[in-house]
């Protein structure tokens, strides 16, 4: 069977550790799961990610940190830049769309809502958003799924964004994200 594909994001701004490449390598040790992290930085991510994508995962879950204290499960991605924030390598693209002459949103094609369950279920609080920010996350989520679309790969794949280690422990994030991808099974 195909793998899971999952990615955190390295380090960026004041956030020295980022939860969500600790997290996402931890799930990486599970069979058929494939952990990656990612680069903060417009210029290199979509190279990074795309043979990812073009390597058939059954689905994909990226994953960033929030200043938030719960799980949020984004339900859409936005073709919009809108962070003033310099990526990690000093860029802060003029350009204001993810993809120009994209369609101005895609919806999250995970199961938000057994994930959520999932999520609450190890014990962790959770939200919905619409609203995954205007900086690499959001860019990341609406870039793979304007990836797959065209090319007819109707995986499921979205974003979820995991708070700081201060509010949630690594653990319990990971036993919390490890029953979310049980709902992908
Ligand atoms: N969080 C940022 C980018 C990388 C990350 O982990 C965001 O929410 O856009």
């Amino acid at each position: 069977m195909p793998h899971v594909l999952v990615t955190g994001f390295e380090p960026f701004a004041d956030h020295a550790v980022n939860p969500s490449a600790v997290v996402a390598e931890a799930l990486g040790g599970t069979p058929g799961v494939a952990a990656h992290v990612l680069p903060v930085a417009y210029g290199g991510v979509m190279g990074r990610l795309e043979p990812l994508l073009a390597g058939g995962p059954r689905a994909v879950v990226m994953l960033g940190v929030h200043h938030g204290p719960e799980v949020r499960l984004e339900r859409v991605a936005r073709n919009t830049i809108a962070a003033d924030t310099a990526d990690n390598l000093g860029v802060v693209p003029r350009q204001r769309r993810v993809a120009p002459g994209g369609p101005s949103e895609y919806a999250s094609t995970l199961p938000l809502d057994a994930m959520g369950a999932a999520l609450a279920g190890a014990g962790v609080a959770v939200s919905f958003s619409d609203d995954a920010g205007g900086y690499l996350c959001n860019y990341v989520f609406y870039a793979a799924r304007h990836w797959l679309e065209p090319r007819g790969r109707r995986v499921p794949c979205g974003f979820v964004h995991v708070p700081t280690f201060d509010h949630v422990d690594e653990p319990t994030q990971v036993e919390a994200l490890r029953r979310c991808l049980e709902t992908l099974d």
